[in-house]
């Protein structure tokens, strides 16, 4: 009986596992829950869901005895809870196992950002190097000011390291935390204005959309670099493309953004950016340990056991 939908891109491998675990049938999107017949989706108890389009109440309605969404990933902005909370279905995440290498990816973005790193292999492979001897100077990390906005479990870890950099930390949050040696800043334009690099580890969704505003880049000024691993909604996006296309900011990293995979094409005519997509948890071992947690809190779903990471 399928009572298990996976729904979305997953690789062979997950999509295997939910199969010969759960005997998962798999959908390629929300959209196409209309291709199921009402006794299909009446059947349906739980969805592991992978993606980043709307799990909303209209999805919902569809799938009257649904009772668990297991979201592969830690963010859930693409589900809307409070309407999953009014239906009594229950949501998980994949918190935690996805840590370092999202944090490893912010260090990377920023160093690769600030020692142009693409931008060395583009002269070593063009013969630059030879022809044209040194590539032009590029700016120094170690030592500098890094601003973590949102110090949650993703952004502390992204400021451990940062601190092995010997750099000046500070940070956004709602609140102080022990932090010893660090700077904390109620006001996020403030922090903006006392760093050279502003690190960007907000949740998404609708609480924080646009958070970073063109005031805030203004603030971290013409020697500043911005990245970004949360969201594309967290930042006011066209306010950030302005702020790239007049040199208003040294430069971006960016693993997000608003309208992804199409993403906005100023972006690609901008020599001041570092574009990833979206791959900050995209290694073997990671999406191994999330598929793994997802199959975990779906299997305690079908036992009646409590749920291992629940949302609502
Ligand atoms: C994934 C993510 O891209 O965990 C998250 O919140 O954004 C990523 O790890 C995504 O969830 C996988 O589809």
């Amino acid at each position: 009986m399928k009572d298990i939908l996976a729904i979305g891109a997953y690789p062979d491998w997950a999509l295997d596992a939910l199969i010969e675990d759960f005997g998962a049938r798999q959908l390629s999107g929300p959209e196409a829950l209309a291709e199921l017949s009402q006794e299909e989706r009446g059947r349906v108890r739980a969805v592991a869901y992978k993606g980043h389009k709307a799990f909303d109440a209209s999805v919902m309605d569809m799938l009257p005895n649904l009772g668990l969404i297991a979201n592969f990933g830690v963010g859930f902005d693409a589900i809307d809870i409070a309407a999953a909370s009014e239906r009594g279905i229950k949501v998980t995440n994949t918190p935690d196992v996805l840590n370092d290498d999202v944090a490893d990816l912010a260090v990377a973005l920023l160093i690769g950002q600030s020692r142009k790193l693409v931008e060395g292999s583009d002269w070593v492979r063009s013969g630059q190097w030879a022809e044209k001897g040194e590539m032009p100077m590029n700016r120094k990390v170690s030592g500098g000011k890094a601003g973590i906005l949102g110090l949650g479990r993703i952004g502390r870890e992204i400021a451990d390291r940062l601190a092995a950099f010997k750099m000046e930390m500070h940070y956004y949050a709602r609140s102080p935390k022990d932090t010893p040696g660090w700077t904390y800043h109620s006001d996020p334009v403030e922090l903006a204005g006392a760093v050279d690099y502003l690190i960007v580890s907000l949740v998404g969704g609708p609480a924080t959309e646009g958070f970073v505003t063109a005031g805030m880049l203004d603030a971290l000024g013409p020697d500043g670099i911005i990245v970004n691993i949360s969201r594309g909604s967290v930042i006011d996006e066209a306010a950030l493309l302005d702020a790239l296309e007049q040199n208003r900011i040294r430069g971006a990293g960016l693993d997000v953004f608003a309208s992804e995979p199409n993403i906005d094409p100023r972006f690609l005519a901008l020599d001041n950016v570092l574009l990833q997509p979206h791959q900050g948890s995209d290694t073997v071992e990671t999406r191994a340990a999330m598929a793994s947690l997802q199959r975990d809190n779906l299997r305690a779903f079908r036992k009646g056991e409590a749920l291992l990471t629940p949302v609502n």
